[in-house]
């Protein structure tokens, strides 16, 4: 079954617009699964912020996400971008929890599948509360949810003022990057999207997750 998927990719160590240009070309390649769209790349100041105890001072990081549909199971998918995140330096032995990383590609979403094992939580458990995944996320979701019927939108206006997540460049305009950004109407499934007439009816009170 073709599923879509959306990977959150940060960097902060080394060239980052090289390391994510050149990750969404290794993303192309995994068997079962297809990029169908990419969001911008954003400047983000490190999460946790500075006043959190758990904060960690490292260089900001560049964001992005990667639509998609796969065929592969949530658990073969992780380890494929495991194996993406390895083949870009990435030593998880040598990292601090929130540190510095060449790459981390995150499952943010695999359709409406909800889990919780030891090595895969959907949708990623801190989601939510991250407008570095928020911004680019609704770039390629336009009017989406969470599988439990949250918005996108009104978890990224709970978070509060966004001026530090700055637009860098589309990876169209970056010279020899694929960014597969389909046109007209043949973009990833909808999966969580409704149509725009449906918002007014939700905030006037209907149940999360109602259909239209
Ligand atoms: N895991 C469970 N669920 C998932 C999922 N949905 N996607 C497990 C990916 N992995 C998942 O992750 C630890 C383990 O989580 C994996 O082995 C997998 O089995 P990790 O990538 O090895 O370690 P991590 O990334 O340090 O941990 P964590 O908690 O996932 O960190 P995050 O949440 O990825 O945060 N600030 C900015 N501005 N931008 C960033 O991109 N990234 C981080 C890392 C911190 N601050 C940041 C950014
Ligand atoms: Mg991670």
């Amino acid at each position: 079954m073709n599923q879509p998927v959306h990977l959150g990719l940060g960097s902060n160590v080394g060239d980052p617009l090289e390391t994510l240009t050149a990750a969404v070309e290794v993303l192309h390649e995994i068997d079962g699964f297809a990029v169908t769209d990419v969001s911008g790349v954003y400047e983000t100041p490190p999460w946790p912020p500075p006043d959190d105890p758990r904060s960690v001072t490292q260089d900001p990081y560049l964001n992005m996400v990667v639509a998609g549909v796969t065929t592969l199971s949530p658990d073969a998918l992780l380890g494929e971008t495991q194996l993406v995140e390895a083949a870009f330096g990435r030593d998880r032995s040598k990292e601090v929890r929130w540190g510095p990383r060449t790459l981390d590609i995150d499952l943010l979403l695999v359709g409406d599948t909800v889990l919780d094992t030891p090595v895969l939580t959907l949708p990623h458990p801190r989601l939510a509360e991250r407008a570095f995944v928020l911004v680019p996320l609704l770039e390629v979701m336009p009017g989406g949810m969470l599988p439990d019927g949250r918005r996108l939108t009104r978890l990224l206006l709970e978070l509060g003022p966004l001026e530090d997540i700055d637009l860098v460049v589309r990876l169209e305009d970056v010279p020899g990057a694929r960014a597969s950004r389909p046109e007209g109407p043949t973009g990833p499934p909808a999966t969580f999207s409704r149509p725009v007439q449906d918002e007014q009816a939700s905030d006037q009170g209907s149940p999360p997750g109602a259909m239209p």
